[in-house]
Parts: C-alpha cells; sequence; structure tokens
C-alpha cells in the first residue's frame, strides 16, 4: 500500500466531562512516539500542534451541561481544520476527550459531501455516546457525538450540521454500558451496534469485516474513532470511564490490522486518553501500537483483502 500523509493534529479537548487530564493526551502521544513510529512505517508526516477552540463565554451558572460553551466551540475549531485537513492526508485527531468528535466527524463529513461521497464512522467504544443534551444525566457532552453527528436534535447552540452521517452508515463495536434512553435510541435507528456478548460469542473480525465491505462498495470514506475504553481496563487503565471486559489488545490489533488492510480509513480519531491516571505511559502506548497496526505494521505480509 503506498505510503500516507499523515496529519497530527492535537485536540487537548478537556471539556466533554468532569474529570480533568485528557488535555494532556496529545503530548503524551507524541511522548509515546507516534510520529517517529509511522515515519518508520514510511509515511510521511506532519504534526500540526494542538489546536484551540474558538473564543467563548462563560456558560450560564445553572445549566445542567458541563462546559457547554467551551465544547461548542471546540466543535467549531476542530470542524473547519478537519475539512481543511482532508485535502492534505490523512488527519489523525489526538484527544482530547470524545466531544472532539462532534467536530472531527461534522468536519470530515463535509468534505466527503464536497467530494460526493457517503462517509462512513467506526465508533470503537464501551459507550454509544448517543445521548443527547436532552437525554444525558450527566450533563457530560463526551456521551452525545454520535448523536450530533448523525443529525439528532437537541444540540442548540452547537454548528448546525449540514451533512449529517446516515445512521446507516454508523458501525459501533465494543459496547458494554449503553444508558436506558441510549438503548431505547439506538434501537429505533439504524446504528450497526455490536456488544461484547456477540464479539465473544462470534469474534470481532465478523462484524467488521461486513461494515468495511459494505464502505467499499459505497465508495465511502471512513472515520475511525477509537476510544481508550474500548479496551480492556486491565491493558488500558488510563481512561476516566473504564468498564470492565474490553476488548483485548489481540481484538484490537486484529481490527487495525483489518483497517489496514482494507486500505479504506481516511481519517481517525484517538480519543479519551488521561495522561494523569496513567501507568508509565502504557496505555498511551498500547494506543500508539494500534495506530501502527492501522497505518501498516504487520508480522507477515497477507495479500491485501478485497471484499
Ligand atoms: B465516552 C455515560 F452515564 N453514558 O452519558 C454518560 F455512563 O466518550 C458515559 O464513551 C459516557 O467515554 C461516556 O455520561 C463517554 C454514563
Ligand atoms: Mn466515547
Ligand atoms: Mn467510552
Ligand atoms: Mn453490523
Amino acid at each position: 500500500m503506498p505510503p500516507k500523509t499523515c496529519i497530527l493534529i492535537g485536540a487537548p479537548v478537556d471539556s466533554g466531562k468532569r474529570r480533568r487530564g485528557c488535555l494532556m493526551g496529545p503530548d503524551s502521544y507524541r511522548t509515546a512516539g507516534l510520529r517517529e513510529t509511522l515515519v518508520d512505517l514510511g509515511h510521511d508526516v506532519v504534526d500540526q500542534g494542538n489546536l484551540a477552540p474558538r473564543p467563548f463565554k462563560d456558560d450560564h451558572p445553572d445549566h445542567p451541561l458541563f462546559a457547554l460553551n467551551e465544547t461548542i466551540a471546540w466543535t467549531q475549531s476542530l470542524a473547519d481544520a478537519a475539512e481543511t485537513a482532508m485535502s492534505e492526508g490523512v488527519p489523525i485527531f489526538l484527544g482530547g476527550d470524545h466531544a472532539l468528535s462532534a467536530g472531527t466527524v461534522s468536519g470530515v463529513a463535509a468534505h466527503a459531501a464536497k467530494q460526493g461521497s457517503p462517509q462512513f464512522v467506526l465508533w470503537l467504544d464501551a459507550h454509544s455516546d448517543f445521548h443527547t443534551p436532552l437525554s444525558s444525566d450527566s450533563g457530560n457532552l463526551h456521551g452525545t457525538p454520535v448523536a450530533y453527528f448523525s443529525g439528532a436534535d437537541g444540540f442548540d447552540g452547537f454548528p448546525e450540521v449540514a451533512h449529517p452521517v446516515l445512521q446507516t452508515n454508523i458501525c459501533i463495536i465494543g459496547l458494554r454500558s449503553v444508558d436506558e434512553a441510549e438503548r431505547k435510541a439506538l434501537e429505533a435507528s439504524d446504528i450497526h451496534r455490536h456488544d461484547m456478548r456477540e464479539i465473544d460469542e462470534s469474534g470481532i473480525a465478523k462484524p467488521l469485516a461486513a461494515f468495511l465491505k459494505r464502505v467499499q462498495q459505497a465508495n465511502g470514506q471512513l472515520h475511525v474513532s477509537l476510544d481508550v475504553d474500548f479496551l480492556d481496563p486491565d491493558v488500558a487503565p488510563a481512561v476516566g470511564t473504564t468498564v470492565p471486559g474490553g476488548a483485548t489488545v489481540r481484538e484490537a490489533h486484529l481490527v487495525m490490522e483489518m483497517l489496514h488492510d482494507s486500505g479504506l480509513v481516511t481519517s481517525m480519531d484517538l480519543v479519551e486518553l488521561n495522561p494523569f491516571l496513567d501507568d508509565r505511559g502504557r496505555t498511551a502506548k498500547v494506543m500508539v501500537d494500534l495506530a501502527a497496526s492501522a497505518f501498516g505494521r504487520r508480522i507477515f505480509d497477507r495479500r491485501t483483502r478485497s471484499y
């Protein structure tokens, strides 16, 4: 597969929940050697440094949503940066909490729409992040990006989503913590969703291969959003929302290797890493290794899979 131009964009978003620390994520990935790893795999790498949110005002003191204005301001700057970066290479967004994907996915989807190709999203997460600001009990906006970029109502004050991602073009793998309101909304939706039970019963390759086949047949752009809590907390402790029973390192690498072999990935988020909670950089290193697999690290060559 030809080398790519990887564009690293630091997104130190920490406004999507109350527990602080994700703002240190981008530098933790840099310290763990993400750039050097991608260069060693033969890619051109441009590190654009860290982005900042648009200027924003203080929130109303008794607003139920945490740091609403700051998250809106991040969504605006990230959507612009994402759309621009798509014409320069493969953007890799270094989070930052998952609220950042409201901006990154809406931005890459705007690019896809202008190219006339459909946008697909692979969401690797213990959670579905399908709350709206109206259904969220926690008031934490990192639990809402999937609803936002798929065009749900209730996001007053956020930029309008001009090119929502079709529900049927979204696939969530890794689910094991879904709130009641999200479950109902998911069941009424066309989002493809695969919980840990299904992965235990039939393996992780099966739903992923089916999804990649659809992306390829539609000639789509594919955005991958990798939440640290997709992984089991035993191997990836540096995340505020640990849920036991997550993906193993082996399952996660298989996903990344299949993504690489597909040749379909056009953008990626690495999110929710909280270096304040890490154990000697262990989680940052696992995430860098996973990115390496997604960008071509392998043990033996396989013939590129065609679906
Ligand atoms: B993450 C939660 F209540 N659903 O809404 C919520 F369980 O980006 C968690 O996937 C959201 O880590 C987790 O606060 C957001 C909770
Ligand atoms: Mn998430
Ligand atoms: Mn999560
Ligand atoms: Mn499916």
